[in-house]
């Protein structure tokens, strides 16, 4: 069974809930920050160890049986550094991965080739913030942006995608994005599987049309209240993805690369998937799980070990049933299927990492936390503390201070919000630029409990996190800290419709 698109009944399934709660107007005055924007950075000084020219193009692939598909890509090249420093994903539209080593130095040379302003975000990357791509600094057709920055993130699995404002839901629907994995001493010490036994798998919803060509919604009322939602699932750009796998341990990193839907992951046959890494690189111990939520921009780390397979069998990953919208029905993600038996003893480390929290944690969380509520607003549109996204503009409880270990609260507020659509509320997968947090704390009202519960056995929240799913009626509280750089950054939902239409806010680290 395909995945669903939404239909009118769950539409109103969700504008159904929590309403009756109580209305709140969480209006404040805003206070324009303009001034206190720096300028693009200027090339560190020196080589940088890694040198790579990006550009981002319009092309033409072949994705279904027929008439080619028009997308957009990204291309990349090594300028400087070793060759494997960016490598293609096999067969596929979407990419480059960027392989680099954690302490090296990159700079990338971005051209924008396509028909609109767009910029990268480096997606949970610790970096400054003229290299964060955030919107302000989106380029026109034609011109060439400059990143510098060190890779100071522990070994993990992160990410690359368009960031112009109202724009980023299109351009990574087209075909913009990419990994970004690091690697470190820690991890290459734990001998997990590499090279062709570490496979990328990013999971994407698309809609084609009769001409094979990508239909995107994200423009109709309906789609952008609830987010893109496709009927085709896409693993690594390809249709009914099947995975030629030997038998023997594998490492899957799982990213999920679609504008808004929320994945509840599991193997057909009900092994208990095996989680190694989040967002943030690996956890301190190996967890298992009946299934795994991935909410969009999430990644996860899979150790699946296939040596107990017989030479044909197939495994299969698939979608399970959840309250989260178009996720009615169980249909298929991905096969694996064994071709090949290896004698290779499967030795999966008992423990990973040493994760190194922060050692004040309790005591920062029994202060009051920054508290950052999630409804729907007037004018239907999503609001983060009753505002909507304004480019160079950060409100007073949204400016920080570098060094400060805080707590923020972000409250998805059941039935919040004013006018005919005030009782809406959906999941809202939030993310916070520039660095990762770890997840404190979830409480959920009990008259969404059950909702929840279709997806909450599947969270993961230990380890290090850039995007964590609110539940409707959900409070989640998250310990971050500011390091390093001062500056603009951004929070906000990372449903791609939500954030096009402004669920997306600054942040200011002061001195
Ligand atoms: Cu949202």
């Amino acid at each position: 069974m395909p995945p669903k698109q939404i239909s009118r009944r769950e539409f109103l399934k969700w504008m159904g809930i929590g309403s009756g709660a109580v209305l709140l107007n969480g209006c404040t005055p805003n206070f324009l920050t303009a001034s206190s924007l720096s300028p693009t950075a200027l090339p560190a000084a020196g080589s940088p160890d890694v040198e790579v020219a990006l550009e981002a193009i319009p092309g033409e692939v072949q994705i279904l049986p027929g008439q080619a598909t028009r997308v957009w890509q990204y291309r990349a090249e090594v300028l400087r550094g070793p060759a494997d420093a960016v490598r293609a994903l096999p067969n596929s539209y979407l990419g480059p991965i960027f392989n680099l080593q954690r302490g090296q130095t990159v700079r990338v040379h971005f051209s924008n080739r396509l028909s609109e302003k767009s910029i990268v975000h480096w997606h949970g990357l610790h970096v400054p913030v003229e290299a964060d791509g955030h919107p302000r600094l989106a380029i026109e057709p034609g011109e060439t942006y400059v990143y510098d920055f060190t890779v100071v993130d522990r070994a993990g699995t992160y990410w690359f995608h368009p960031h112009p404002h109202g724009r980023t839901g299109p351009q990574v629907y087209q075909g913009l994005a990419g990994l970004f994995l690091v690697h470190d001493s820690e991890e290459n010490s734990l001998g997990l599987p590499s090279g062709e036994y570490d496979l990328p798998i990013v999971i994407q919803d698309r809609i084609f049309d009769g001409d094979n060509q990508l239909v995107y919604g994200g423009q109709g009322m309906m789609d952008q209240m609830l987010g893109f939602l496709g009927n085709r699932i896409l693993v690594n750009g390809q249709p009914d993805f099947t995975l030629p796998v030997a038998g023997r341990a594998y490492r899957l990193r799982l990213l999920n690369g679609s504008n808004s839907r929320i994945y509840k992951l599991a193997w057909a046959d009900g092994t208990p998937l095996t989680v190694i890494a989040t967002d943030g690189g690996l956890l301190e111990q190996p967890l298992w799980k009946d299934y795994l939520t991935l909410a969009p921009a999430q990644r996860a780390d899979l150790w699946v070990d296939f040596s107990g397979r017989e030479l044909g069998e197939q495994i299969q990953l698939v979608n399970l049933p959840s309250a989260a919208p178009g996720g009615d029905g169980v249909f298929p993600i991905l096969s694996a299927v064994v071709d090949r038996l290896e004698d290779v003893p499967a030795a999966l480390p008992d423990r990973l990492s040493a994760l190194n929290g922060y050692e004040e944690a309790d005591a920062v969380n029994r202060r009051s936390p920054r508290v950052f509520t999630l409804e729907m607003g007037r004018m239907m549109s999503w609001t983060i503390n009753g505002r909507t996204f304004e480019m160079l503009e950060t409100a007073e409880d949204e400016v920080v201070r570098l060094g400060d270990l805080e707590v923020w609260q972000f409250t998805n507020q059941a039935g919040g919000g004013m006018g005919m659509m005030g009782g809406m509320t959906l999941p809202h997968p939030m993310h916070i630029h520039g660095l990762q947090f770890r997840v404190l704390e979830r409480q959920i009202v009990p008259e969404l409990r059950e909702v929840w519960e279709t997806l909450s056995g599947g969270f993961v929240d230990s380890g290090w996190h850039d995007t964590v799913l609110v539940m409707p009626g959900e409070s989640v509280r998250v310990l971050l800290k500011f390091e390093d750089f001062t500056g603009l950054y951004m929070y906000h939902c990372h449903n791609l419709e939500h954030e096009d239409m402004g669920m997306m806010r600054n942040f200011r680290v002061e001195a």
